[in-house]
């Protein structure tokens, strides 16, 4: 078979959020994480702090594409065009990943932030709502890459029950409509599960809208 016509398998976990296991083939996984390699350089990993109390992630974090997620104890969450430390642009999405929101979410304009989620092995992420872009219809589009880790998935109240899915490397999660609100969050990581990833841990990269379109 030709690169031209490939069928995805995908899951639909539930309405609006589809799972796709193994999108990505090992070696675009490797070409992704020579990739982020180069933007990490220009880009580098910060530790976002928490508002108010400026309690610090444990998720490190960095961003490529016009906008860029980040938060500190003054400012709280928000997106900046900026690296909060170099005062830089954030580097240019790359193609790859454009890619893949094109073919997977089938929105025809492209993402404005990339989130790079770096997870070492007791980093992990708590049960949240992605609630700081101003455009609810666009689609959101994850994918994972380096170790396995457990996610959480849940509904759009807080206390409503969660399930959790095996994220691999080179698996892709899309969210649409309701759905981008329910809550999720990273229960933990699978050490030395994969190596995709230099020096080891998982990478999650999160392409979003965030302005009206
Ligand atoms: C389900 N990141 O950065 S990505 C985040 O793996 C975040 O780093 C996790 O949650 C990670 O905000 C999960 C998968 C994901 C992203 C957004 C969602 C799942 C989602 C929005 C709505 C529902
Ligand atoms: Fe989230």
């Amino acid at each position: 078979m030709t690169g031209a016509n490939k069928q995805r398998k995908s899951v639909i976990i539930k309405e609006g959020v589809s799972y796709f296991p193994e999108a990505l083939t090992p070696l675009t996984q490797r070409q992704l994480s020579d990739k982020l390699d180069k933007i990490l350089t220009r880009a580098p990993l910060f530790k976002p702090t928490m508002p108010r109390t400026g309690k610090p992630f444990s998720v490190a974090m960095s961003n490529c594409g016009p906008l860029g997620w980040l938060s500190d104890k003054i400012g709280g969450y928000r997106y900046e065009p900026n690296h909060p430390n170099t005062s830089e642009p954030w580097p240019p999405i790359p193609d790859i990943l454009i890619k893949q929101w094109t073919q997977l979410t089938g929105c025809s304009f492209p993402p404005q932030a990339c989130l790079i989620n770096y997870y070492n092995k007791s980093a992990r992420m708590g049960l949240h709502r992605d609630d700081d872009e101003n455009e609810p219809d666009a689609p959101i589009l994850s994918i994972s890459l380096g170790d396995s880790a457990w996610f959480r998935i849940g509904g759009l109240k807080r206390k409503d029950p969660t399930s959790r899915i095996l994220l691999k490397s080179g698996d892709i999660i899309s969210m649409s409509g309701p759905a981008r609100f329910i809550y999720h969050g990273i229960d933990r990581i699978l050490p030395d599960t994969s190596s995709v990833i230099k020096n080891g841990g998982r990478i999650n990269l999160t392409l979003r809208r965030v302005n009206p379109i």
